[in-house]
């Protein structure tokens, strides 16, 4: 019995990584604005693999605004609520619904759109390819081995596009920016300044070279954009956003 659950265990792990070493999309980061990626680009038939470093989804979502466990929305994200199957609850301007429901309903509608979601792994770099400069996949590693600091060389993972959907630290693109000639900065977020992160966080969403994608607070890293705190609206919107602009650069690809 024990090692026909291990058999059981590898053979299907291995059949999942085999499929996936090559795949439309990498997502790095399985919080709001990653998960609602993953969602519509599965939907639109693209093969989508999400990496999280923890061993959960959800991202900042958890500890919601000081542990309060409601998330607070635009009402302009509605539809994209409706589509998750998130109930809310209207309060002035505000839409509210409970925490736990808005991660789990993220991260199952993600998953049952066809998106393959690994905990426990960190992208650490990319792989970029000249003339014309691309980014062509990540380079991963087990979190488990980065907290460890032991020098374990990582593996390859091609794919057509890569969205970095990190957040705060806007990771995948600090490295691209550190490592590849593609004369940008992470200089990182500013103070709050609600309404106006709100906008040009979604604004700003988009690609930083062929093959590389930045969305949700890493928008706001790139961009040195204001923070917005306990508002999720622009994480779904700029999640949504990424999707419709990968998808229209992959079709023409
Ligand atoms: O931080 P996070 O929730 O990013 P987001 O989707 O949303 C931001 C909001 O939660 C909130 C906010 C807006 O209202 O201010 O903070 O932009 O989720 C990012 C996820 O990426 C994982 C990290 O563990 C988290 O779950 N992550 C970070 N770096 C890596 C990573 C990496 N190098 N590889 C894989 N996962």
């Amino acid at each position: 019995m024990e090692s026909e659950i291990t058999r059981a265990i590898i053979a299907e792990a291995l059949k999942d990584w085999l499929d996936f070493a090559k795949c439309d999309v990498v997502i790095a980061g399985a919080g709001p604005s990653g998960l609602t990626a993953g969602k519509y680009l599965a939907e639109m038939g693209y093969k989508t693999l999400i990496f999280e470093r923890r061993l959960s989804f959800g991202g900042g979502i958890g500890g919601g605004a000081i542990l309060f466990h409601k998330i607070a929305l635009e009402k302009e994200v509605k539809e994209i609520l409706e589509d998750f199957g998130i109930k809310t609850v209207e309060r002035g301007s505000i839409l509210l619904c409970d925490t736990a429901e808005f991660m789990a309903k993220l991260a199952s509608k993600c998953v049952d759109a066809g998106a393959k979601i690994i905990f426990g792994v960190a992208v650490d770099d990319l792989i970029f390819r000249e003339n014309p400069l691309r980014i062509t996949g990540v380079c991963i590693q087990w979190s488990a081995v980065e907290m460890s600091g032991l020098h374990v060389d990582p593996i390859f993972i091609e794919s057509r596009a890569v969205v970095d959907a990190t957040g705060h630290d806007a990771e995948v693109i600090a490295v691209a920016a550190r490592k590849i000639p593609l004369q940008i900065t992470v200089p990182g977020e500013r103070s709050a300044f609600v309404e106006k992160s709100e906008k040009l966080v979604v604004e700003k969403t988009g690609k930083i070279v062929d093959g590389l994608y930045v969305a949700g607070m890493a928008v706001a890293a790139v961009n040195s954009l204001p923070r917005m705190g306990p508002i999720f609206g622009g994480m779904l919107l700029s999640g949504k956003r990424i999707a419709e602009i990968v998808a229209k650069d992959l079709s023409l690809k």
